[in-house]
C-alpha cells in the first residue's frame, strides 16, 4: 500500500466514524459471515407481560431458526426485549417459569428490519412446568399457603406474583387460569416489509 491508498483508507476511516458519531450509519450494517457471505441482522422488539407482576424482568424471548441457530434475549423490567438476529426463518418462544409460554411458528425474518412484535400476556400459575395449569398446580401452592420468604416450607415457586408470599392472590392467579395450556394467544404479526432502512423504534 503506497502512501496516497494510505491516505485514501484513513480519510474513509475518518469519514466512517464521523458519520456513525452523527448517526447516519445505522448499527445494523452487512457484516461478512465466515463463509463469505453477506449476512444482514435485523432486530425484533416487543413486550412479554407477566400476568399480576408489575416488575416483567426475567421472561425469556428465544428464537429457533432453520439454519442460524437459536438466539435468545431476556426482558427487562419493563418487558421489553430486543433480540438481533441473521435473516432466517423462527419459531419464536416467549417464556418465564411459573407462565404458560406463547409460540410463533415458520416466522419468517428479513435482513435489514427492524419490527415490533405483538405483545404477549404469559398467564401464570404453571407451577410445575408441564404445560398445563390444573389440580397439581394448585395443590403444590395450597401446601405452601400463608408462607413468605424466610420461612422454612416457602417455596419461590408457589409464588406466583413474585411478591415474597403465597397467598389468595396467587391462589386466584392460577384459579383463573384454571386448565389453561401451552401456547397462549399471541397475535400473529404482519411480515415484514422488506426494507434497508431500519424503522425507527422506541427505547423504553
Ligand atoms: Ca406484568
Ligand atoms: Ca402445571
Ligand atoms: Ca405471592
Amino acid at each position: 500500500m503506497n502512501k496516497s491508498h494510505r491516505v485514501i483508507v484513513l480519510i474513509g476511516l475518518l469519514l466512517s466514524m464521523l458519520l456513525l458519531t452523527l448517526g447516519f450509519i445505522s448499527d445494523i450494517v452487512p457484516v461478512r459471515a465466515s463463509d463469505g457471505e453477506s449476512t444482514i441482522f435485523f432486530i425484533y422488539t416487543g413486550t412479554i407481560d407477566l400476568q399480576r407482576r408489575d416488575d416483567d424482568s426475567g421472561a425469556n424471548i428465544t428464537a429457533m431458526g432453520g439454519s442460524a441457530g437459536a438466539f435468545s434475549a431476556s426482558t427487562k423490567a419493563t418487558g421489553y426485549y430486543e433480540l438481533t438476529l441473521p435473516a432466517d426463518t423462527y419459531n419464536l418462544t416467549a417464556d418465564m417459569g411459573q407462565y404458560l409460554k406463547g409460540e410463533q411458528i415458520d416466522r419468517p425474518c428479513l435482513g435489514g428490519v427492524v419490527y415490533q412484535l405483538p405483545t404477549i400476556i404469559l398467564l401464570g400459575g404453571d407451577v410445575n412446568d408441564d404445560c398445563t395449569i390444573n389440580i397439581l398446580d394448585l395443590a403444590f401452592m395450597g401446601a405452601r399457603f400463608g408462607t413468605s420468604t424466610g420461612d422454612t416450607d416457602f417455596d419461590p415457586l408457589a409464588d406466583i406474583n413474585a411478591d415474597g408470599t403465597v397467598n389468595i392472590l396467587d391462589l386466584t392467579l392460577a384459579g383463573a387460569n384454571f386448565m389453561q395450556e401451552c401456547p397462549v394467544d399471541w397475535e400473529t404479526p404482519l411480515p415484514p416489509t422488506p426494507t434497508n432502512t431500519p424503522e425507527p423504534y422506541p427505547y423504553p
